[in-house]
């Protein structure tokens, strides 16, 4: 009995949340306590939507459709719908943001700017402008739609228009929505325009696409009285979505425009709690605010990055205003639960309802939070604005469980669900992600207010705790990344996704022999900074000084990992230097039809313990988390393996793994391309530059190879960057070693945004 009172508890440990005091004392992020950041572009998946920071806030938002064959519906972010480009061009992350959508002719500037007063952070207002070089036909669809709750009520003129939208809901109290008609540039109405309207329930808000899709009808003619007549698709009666008996949620009322382009549409929302209001924030006085923020944007950027003053020129300039205003327009508000397993669930299981604001690595292909992407995303808020760095940092760390687990990936709502195929759902209550979130605490160590850190801390001692618990190596001071891939004979390399460097090589055969020189080091980091943490609090720091010592000390990281035969920093394990994928005749049984050919793992040489034969950004660990000293007498060697060609160095910047190492640019599976096995990732290149820059800033034998280094390495990864946002319109999830274009996901302006500190050279 005892035994099983035992298991129930640890399983329920799993999905319990921690008992500290939340980092976020209630309330905190509301529109009480934080009116300015109340509503924002926190909808980071969809090109132009806001919500307010509530569990199931109201949500406004924009679709838009052009009137020609075979064109589609846009709304959410989808790399499939081929944008030539989009993003924020400018966003302060809290009052103002402007963007530009090209969509092949057509090219939608979206800009927003917010009004505060009242109770329930106050006003807003949309400017949305079209161009198009071919005068074609367009419709913009403006809409809000409820989460469950609140109450939206349609105002229409001439029985058609959807004028505007009054509603009350729990977070905001009353509001009203107005869709001004359609202008042109000087302000004067449009001469002709088509207008329709929507009122529709939707299981939810994922599925607001399908209910707009299903609505629309092509029985509309577009007939100006000067103008030739033409065909056009409208939103209709709502037909019901085929095949679905989920309950309605969502009440959506969508106001749709169809008109020739130029023009532009203002959108104001009103709340009912702003007493006095000077004038309504449209036409020339939402111009002017427009711009005085601008202004402010461009003076903030350069006090804080000095981009100007350093004597990059003015494309460079709005390239980095870019990445970073698209990571801030990048950031969202989500909330709902993960679905977790620990080893006593025989099923995944709900973790608590918790509610995350985050970046986001990618509006189009992740957006959502990713643990250690957004440590590397903080280091460049923190020097935006460290506030609101801070209540990032503690949201993540509410979400922690009774173990001190945080899950890596957070996949919240039904939004963020719909997104993701059901395999990756479920998050696993051993793995680990590194600890980056220290690497962003140290940056706002310095100016935290202690009150804020007292609440911090004693989840970031529980979160240590959980790491030296859970993910502990074979000897002292050893460490390693639980949850590699289970079946070892289908991968070429058994993946570690917990290190976060997914398919780079470790050893052959998983085993708990494995010491994994990255989270050796990210624990050195982390060991690091909660001791300062712990000295600013006055609380016992001796702990966290002594791990730092041990983890630091050279000769100890020497004979743990250098391997001599590499002539560098390795992990070790039970490995094999000669393995290889064969395809192989699936076995016939008597009687059916031949199965498909299957790809299976060999093994040519048997594994022994050894240590691992990659040369790549894992052996550079204790460089760049700058542990190695300045007079190391393997300094020498980490630095030339970065700058030879055969190995790591590209003119573009460090790639992933050496192009001399047996698993350079290998698939991982038929299905699975090499992902970090040789492309350039700008989070690492980043501390590459810091530790470099650190090198070159200290005494020691190696100090102007360092310089020299830094200069070259900065100068390879700015320029592509640039010149692949110039030709693509995009930054990129990595960056090819061999010709330096931009791969995977796009636009990713999570980690790779960090090309704005790499120019700003702040470290
Ligand atoms: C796949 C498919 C629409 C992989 O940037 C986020 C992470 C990094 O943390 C990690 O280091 N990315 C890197 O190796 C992207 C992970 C995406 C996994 C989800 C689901 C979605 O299909």
């Amino acid at each position: 009995l005892l035994a099983q009172w035992g298991r129930w508890r640890a399983a329920s440990r799993a999905v319990s949340p921690h008992p500290a005091a939340p980092a976020l004392p209630p309330g905190a992020t509301g529109p009480s306590n934080a009116p300015r950041r109340f509503w924002g572009s926190y909808r980071p998946h969809v090109y132009f939507g806001m919500k307010t920071r509530s569990p199931r806030s109201v949500v406004t938002g924009l679709m838009w459709l052009q009137q020609r064959d075979g064109a589609e519906l846009r709304h959410t972010c989808e790399q499939s719908d081929g944008l030539r480009r989009y993003g924020w061009l400018l966003h302060d992350g809290e009052r103002f943001g402007l963007q530009d959508i090209h969509d092949r002719g057509l090219l939608l500037r979206t800009e927003f700017v917010k009004r505060p007063g009242g109770l329930h952070g106050g006003d807003w207002s949309w400017r949305v402008t079209g161009a198009d070089g071919r005068a074609a036909l367009v419709s913009l669809f403006f809409y809000v739609a409820t989460d469950g709750q609140g109450e939206l009520r349609p105002q229409l003129e001439d029985g058609t228009r959807l004028a505007a939208v009054t509603g009350t809901s729990e977070e905001l109290g009353d509001f009203k929505i107005a869709f001004l008609r359609p202008t042109a540039d000087d302000g004067e109405d449009v001469k002709y325009s088509s207008f329709h309207y929507l009122d529709a329930w939707s299981p939810g808000l994922h599925r607001l696409t399908d209910v707009v899709r299903s609505s629309l009808s092509d029985r509309f003619v577009f007939a100006p009285p000067d103008g030739p007549r033409q065909r056009f698709v409208a939103v209709d009666a709502f037909r019901g979505l085929p095949g679905t008996a989920e309950a309605p949620r969502s009440h959506l009322l969508l106001h749709q425009v169809t008109l020739r382009l130029p023009a532009r549409v203002e959108v104001t929302f009103e709340s009912g709690s702003v007493r006095e209001r000077r004038a309504a924030l449209l036409g020339p006085a939402l111009t002017a605010e427009l711009a005085r923020h601008q202004a402010a944007f461009e003076r903030r950027f350069e006090e804080t990055f000095g981009l100007e003053r350093k004597g990059f020129p003015p494309s460079q300039r709005r390239f980095a205003q870019a990445a970073l205003s698209n990571m801030l327009g990048g950031m969202g508000y989500f909330h709902g639960r993960s679905l977790v397993r620990s080893p006593l669930h025989e099923q995944p299981v709900p973790y608590p309802e918790s509610s995350l604001f985050t970046a986001v690595p990618s509006r189009s292909f992740f957006p959502r939070g990713f643990l250690w992407d957004e440590g590397f995303h903080q280091l460049l808020l923190a020097r935006w604005d460290p506030e609101l760095s801070r209540e990032v940092l503690a949201h993540w760390l509410d979400l922690m469980n009774a173990e001190g687990w945080i899950p890596r990936e957070q996949i919240l709502g039904d939004e963020a669900r719909a997104k993701v195929p059901p395999e990756f759902v479920v998050q696993h209550s051993e793995t680990a992600n590194p600890p980056t979130l220290f690497l962003a605490l140290r940056r706002l160590l310095g100016s935290a207010p202690l009150p804020y850190l007292r609440r911090l801390f004693p989840r970031l001692r529980s979160w240590y705790e959980w790491y030296n618990g859970t993910q502990a190596g074979p000897l002292p001071h050893t460490f390693r990344w639980r949850g590699r891939d289970a079946d070892p004979e289908r991968f070429l390399n058994p993946k570690t996704l917990a290190s976060g460097l997914d398919d780079y090589p470790r050893a052959s055969h998983p085993s708990a022999d494995e010491r994994h020189l990255d989270l050796r080091c990210w624990m050195a980091l982390a060991s690091q900074v909660l001791a300062e943490a712990a000295e600013r609090l006055g609380e016992p720091a001796e702990l966290y000084r002594q791990a730092e010592r041990a983890l630091s000390d050279n000769e100890l990281l020497e004979r743990l990992h250098w391997a001599e035969e590499l002539s560098a920093f390795a992990d070790f394990g039970n490995h094999s230097r000669a393995v290889g994928l064969r395809r192989e005749a699936g076995r016939a049984a008597p009687g059916r039809p031949p199965p498909a050919p299957r790809v299976v793992r060999v093994v040519h040489e048997a594994p022994r313990p050894r240590f691992v034969d990659a040369l790549g950004y894992v052996s550079l660990f204790p460089l760049l988390l700058q542990l190695l000293r300045p007079d190391s007498p393997r300094l020498g060697a980490v630095l030339a393996a970065m700058r030879d060609e055969r190995r790591l160095w590209t003119p573009f910047g460090l790639r992933s793994l050496a192009r001399d190492s047996p698993l350079y640019m290998q698939r991982n599976t038929e299905h699975d391309p090499p992902y970090w096995r040789g492309s350039v990732w700008v989070n690492i290149n980043y501390l590459a530059l810091r530790a470099l820059h650190g090198y070159a800033n200290q005494p020691g034998p190696h100090r102007e190879l360092a310089a020299r280094l830094y200069g070259e390495l900065r100068h390879n990864l700015i320029g592509n960057l640039y010149r692949q946002y110039a030709e693509s319109g995009y930054l990129w999830e990595h960056y090819s070693d061999s010709t330096g274009r931009g791969q995977g996901s796009h636009p990713f302006t999570g980690w790779s945004a960090l090309v704005v500190l790499a120019m700003a050279e702040d470290y």
